[in-house]
């Protein structure tokens, strides 16, 4: 039994796995109101397992009002109408289940919709049983409610506002780290965490294979609350001392494990999404022996090109900083703990506009470098939709034009500081998170084969060039190289498990790596830039006295003797 098999018993079926993030509102639609659905996503899922995936996480579709595209939730056990029915969603599950793969929801348990009945239940009265389901202060001493500076503290929140809202009725503030529709859920109140844990079995029990946890290193806060240090431009302060990674974080999380998973089958998944998470800390978090998560999302690769202070605004990148830190990651979680592996998701530009070349010359083989680099690395693959064919950022030209709320109130607070519109268009052409939502591009038809009727987020004009159905059958297709890289992390014996090894090359632009496991080896050759560079002849010829030959199908563009091509990789493994 080779390590891809061994893992099918031992439930790590994701260690060589690759997971497919589905977001509904852009991936097909099916009823042509421009709005993705349950309904397109199960006319999608042979494609899915055509391409090859283990696992589907499907972004929120519950019951939500879409102040932020249903990550405000106000009801965790029903299906939004926009999206389709339960029914539906038990039809998805047991039509990934008989391909073979998994439906991984997303768990968004930091805050509710304000529309939930636990929040208008809460608000409605000081003395109310679940007042203390949420975050509730008074004014700051000295201040009125509603005065300005009347917040508890001068935190700001993620999207560029307070992260404090006043209720009129009771003259006291909740706190929401997000959006004020978004109001935080008190987690120190052992009913919160209890109602959350009932709610993760009941979709346990209807079949789903785990959670994706979305910002879930933000719910244990520490306490007493203070002001954080200022940041810059807005007058607020900074909170993360009080909100990320707190005090009762291990323990909520082992408590979770033992009112949820505990004695289920394997191979359910845990992921957790943990922005601004350290090295150290996802180390813990992702510990077999800890019990709390299998892996974690960690942040570090996708904030170098963005202000320290504001991921809105973009600052520049130095290119050889990105494969440097996630060779960082892979040394630090190599004994304990375990990455995962990805580029983009709903939340980030896309991925060859960002970290590759999209220009026409470049665009097809930077997009398959950066999948060959990422997905070969050790850890569980993730990969966006729209990823695989190599879409990419919306030239957007207009403030008008974005429509995700953090764009909108990065928008807003911009235009009240006096900045200039097409600055703003600039800043957000390069951060926004509408980059990766315009509808999935199916095929060159109009609205890219995604609806009948008209989309709800203005389709990419690349899709008359760039689409599934031009690259489906075209063997040399990004498409066709990232399934071909998702083949091989099962089937090459090194990739499950094996150990990673940087090979310094000299040369920034050049990356050089292996996954060793026992007598099996790969070797990931890579130039990450848009220039012809030289490699030492003695490299490859080396490789090939010990027995390592060529993997073809996943080579990428042109190595003459000494030298690889803009973008070009090489991907040698032991013959076994
Ligand atoms: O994102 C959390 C998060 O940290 C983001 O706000 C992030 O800072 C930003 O998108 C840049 O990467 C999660 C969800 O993925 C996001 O879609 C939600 O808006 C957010 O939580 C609130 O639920
Ligand atoms: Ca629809």
């Amino acid at each position: 039994m080779n390590n891809a098999d061994m893992s099918k018993v031992d439930g790590t079926w994701w260690r060589s796995g690759t997971v497919y993030q589905v977001y509904p509102r852009s991936f097909r639609d099916s009823n042509g109101d421009g709005i993705g659905d349950l309904g397109g996503l199960l006319e999608k899922i042979d494609y899915l397992h055509w391409l090859g995936v283990d696992a589907v996480w499907l972004s929120p579709v519950y019951r939500s009002p879409q102040h932020d595209n249903g990550y405000d939730i106000s009801d965790y056990r029903d299906i939004d109408p926009t999206f389709g029915t339960l029914a539906q969603l038990d039809e998805v599950i047991e039509a990934l289940r008989v391909r073979g793969m998994r439906l991984i929801m997303d768990l968004v348990v930091n805050h509710t919709s304000n529309e939930h009945p636990w929040f208008t239940e809460s608000r409605s009265s000081r003395p109310s049983a679940k007042r203390d389901w949420y975050i509730w202060r008074p004014p700051r001493e000295g201040f009125a409610a509603g005065e300005p500076g009347a917040e508890p503290t001068n935190w700001e929140s993620f999207f560029s506002r307070p992260a404090w809202t006043l209720d009129e009725a009771t003259g006291e503030y909740y706190l929401h780290l997000f959006a004020p529709e978004q109001p935080d859920l008190n987690w120190e109140n052992p009913e919160v965490r209890h109602a959350v844990y009932s709610m993760m079995n009941w979709w346990l029990d209807r079949g789903v294979g785990g959670f994706r946890m979305d910002v879930i290193n933000l719910i244990s806060k520490a306490h007493p609350f203070g002001d954080g240090p200022l940041l810059a431009d807005t007058g607020r302060g900074d909170g993360r001392e009080w909100y990320l990674h707190g005090p009762r974080l291990h323990e909520f999380l082992r408590e979770m494990h033992d009112e949820v998973f505990a004695g289920r089958e394997a191979g359910l998944v845990r992921v957790g999404e943990t922005p601004d998470i350290t090295v150290g800390q996802a180390r813990a978090l992702s510990d077999p022996d800890e019990g709390m998560l299998d892996m974690v999302f960690q942040f570090e690769h996708v904030s170098l090109d963005r202000a320290p202070d504001d991921w809105k605004r973009p600052v520049p990148m130095e290119r050889e900083a990105v494969y440097r830190n996630l060779a960082a990651w892979q040394d630090g979680l190599a004994e304990r703990g375990w990455n995962s592996l990805y580029w983009t998701n709903h939340d980030q530009p896309r991925t060859v506009s960002r970290f590759g070349d999209d220009s026409p010359q470049h665009w097809a083989q930077s997009a398959k470098t950066l999948a060959t680099v990422m997905y070969l690395m050790r850890g569980t693959a993730f990969v966006y939709q729209g990823d695989e064919i190599g879409m990419v950022n919306m030239p957007f030209t207009s403030i008008g034009e974005f429509v995700d709320v953090s764009a909108m109130e990065y928008i807003r607070a911009g235009l009240a500081r006096g900045r200039d519109q097409l600055d703003l268009v600039s800043d957000l052409s390069r951060t926004s998170r509408d980059n990766a939502r315009t509808p999935m591009q199916w095929s060159s038809e109009p609205a890219a084969g995604f609806t009948s009727g008209t989309p709800w987020l203005a389709v990419n004009p690349s899709a008359t060039w760039l689409s599934v159905q031009a690259q489906r059958d075209d063997p040399h297709s990004v498409l066709s190289h990232v399934r071909a890289v998702i083949a091989a992390r099962t089937q090459l014996a090194a990739l499950a498990s094996g150990d990673f090894v940087d090979v310094y090359t000299g040369d920034v632009r050049v990356v050089v790596y292996d996954r060793v496991d026992g007598g099996h080896r790969v070797r990931v050759v890579a130039n990450l830039s848009s220039d012809t560079v030289a490699i030492d002849q003695a490299v490859t010829d080396l490789l090939t006295d010990q027995g390592l030959s060529e993997v073809d199908i996943l080579c990428v563009g042109e190595a003459s003797a000494g030298s690889l091509a803009p973008w070009a990789s090489r991907v040698w493994t032991t013959n076994a």
